[in-house]
């Protein structure tokens, strides 16, 4: 059993995965744009010590859980305070600590990115670039779907 330090949520995530990199191999982090960059510093550490782990990176282009909570229904300051966009290209994060970098935009290339990290040696981060609104969207049509069979079926 591994356990992050803290109880935050977003610190340290990578380091964690780099050090649980260290005694579990195959080792893959699934990880959402702004808790990549909050520990950011973190890769340096698989540079140093030529640790394996594949870093996905699913870039919504921002905190995509907030646009679940009430205050997302307040968008005059949503953006600013809430969605906080950081509009990063990280293929550059990737090449600053010599990492393999792949991006995709699909479910079929990013089986193909996977694929082809699980042959590499080292740091790999696929950047898998969604959309905030679509998935919100998305989300949204499925809970109607549901709430109207149940209440259909009167489950
Ligand atoms: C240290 C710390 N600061 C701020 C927060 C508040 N917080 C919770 S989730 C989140 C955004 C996460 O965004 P991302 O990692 O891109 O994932 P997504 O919500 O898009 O899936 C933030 C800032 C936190 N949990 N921990």
């Amino acid at each position: 059993m591994f356990a992050n330090r803290g109880a935050n949520g977003i610190d340290g995530v990578v380091s964690a995965a780099l050090g649980a990199s260290t005694v579990v191999q195959p080792m893959y982090l699934l990880i959402g744009d702004l808790s990549f960059y909050h520990d950011m510093n973190g890769l340096l550490m698989a540079k140093k010590y030529q640790l394996n782990l594949t870093i996905i990176v699913v870039n919504n282009n921002g905190g995509g859980i907030f646009s679940f909570l009430p205050q997302s229904r307040t968008p005059k300051y949503f953006e600013s305070l809430f969605g906080t966009a950081t509009d990063l290209d990280f293929r550059y994060a990737a090449a600053l600590y010599d990492a393999n970098y792949e991006e995709v935009y699909a479910i079929e290339a990013f089986r193909d990115a996977l694929d082809k990290a699980s042959y590499h040696k080292g740091l790999d981060i696929i950047e898998v670039h969604t959309n905030r609104h679509e998935n919100k969207a998305s989300h949204d049509a499925l809970w109607a779907k549901i709430t109207e069979r149940i209440e259909r079926e009167g489950i």
